[in-house]
């Protein structure tokens, strides 16, 4: 079993899309949860990455070519994790902010709200404030949730929640951040509802949100 996980990891890290979809089928076979499958091989690939970039062992273009092969990977899990079907239990928008082109982690996170019944907008990446203000006009949301990986696109986050309260749509909205950089003490700090550091904790807390608790998630 931990073959199966090792190999998918060594196909995303190496960017071979075909054999990370081979590996994840394998894994599906084998009937190892989606969830599982996501925190043993493709969380560790992106951590063992990011090393990697960091002590330049390897360069951009090497993590680009590993996103594709995540994305592969996370296509072929798509039917299983989404196949939630019924009443929706709440939308959820959610972007990258402005200058942030990080989304493997917000895809995750997409992947898991709509498997858990969630309606989800997803307004992409490098989304700027007034997007995800139109959005909230537009859709009605009940969770505005953002992503932000990189710790110069941090005070974007900051720049929303002002944005809201300026427009006057701060209590139409619950907001939630994440993403490696963003800290509970920050959401606090900016008046965010809720921070969640992985995928699982997100949707846990989304689910809070919506029904107005104030769950271990809150700030
Ligand atoms: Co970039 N990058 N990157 N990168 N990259 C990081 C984030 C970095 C930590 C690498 C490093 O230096 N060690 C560093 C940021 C440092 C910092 O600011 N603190 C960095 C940098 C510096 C850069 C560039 C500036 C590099 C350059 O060009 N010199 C550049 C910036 C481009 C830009 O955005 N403007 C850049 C570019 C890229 C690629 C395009 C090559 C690629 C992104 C491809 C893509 O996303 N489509 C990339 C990648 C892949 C990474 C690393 C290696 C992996 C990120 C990832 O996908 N992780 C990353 C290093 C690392 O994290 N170890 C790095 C896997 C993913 C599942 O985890 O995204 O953390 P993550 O998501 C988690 C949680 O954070 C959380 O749940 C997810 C699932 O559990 N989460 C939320 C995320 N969003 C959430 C929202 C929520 C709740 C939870 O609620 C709303």
């Amino acid at each position: 079993m931990e073959k199966v996980f090792a190999e998918l990891q060594e196909a995303i890290e190496n960017g071979e899309t075909q054999a990370a979809m081979d590996k994840t089928k394998d894994a599906l076979k084998l009937g190892l949860r989606t969830d599982k499958i996501i925190q043993t091989a493709i969380n560790p690939a992106f951590k063992d990455l990011g090393q990697k970039m960091f002590d330049g062992e390897i360069y951009v273009t090497d993590v680009l070519m590993a996103s594709r092969a995540a994305h592969a990977a996370m296509y072929v899990m798509e039917p299983i994790i989404s196949r939630f079907s019924g009443a929706t239990k709440g939308i959820v928008a959610i972007g990258t902010v402005a200058g942030d082109l990080h989304d493997i982690g917000k895809n995750l996170v997409i992947m898991m709200l709509q498997g858990s019944g969630y309606t989800v907008i997803d307004l992409g990446i490098d989304v700027p404030v007034e997007t995800f203000i139109d959005a909230v006009r537009t859709h009605k949301p009940d969770v505005l949730a953002l992503s932000s990986l990189l710790t110069t696109t941090l005070p974007e986050l900051d720049n929303l929640m002002e944005a809201l309260v300026q427009q006057g749509l701060r209590s139409q909205v619950k907001v939630i951040v994440g993403g490696a950089p963003v800290t509970a003490e920050y959401a606090g700090r900016i008046k965010a509802d809720a921070y969640a550091n992985d995928l699982f904790e997100a949707t846990e807390a989304v689910g809070d949100l919506v029904k107005n608790r104030i769950g271990k998630y809150a700030v």
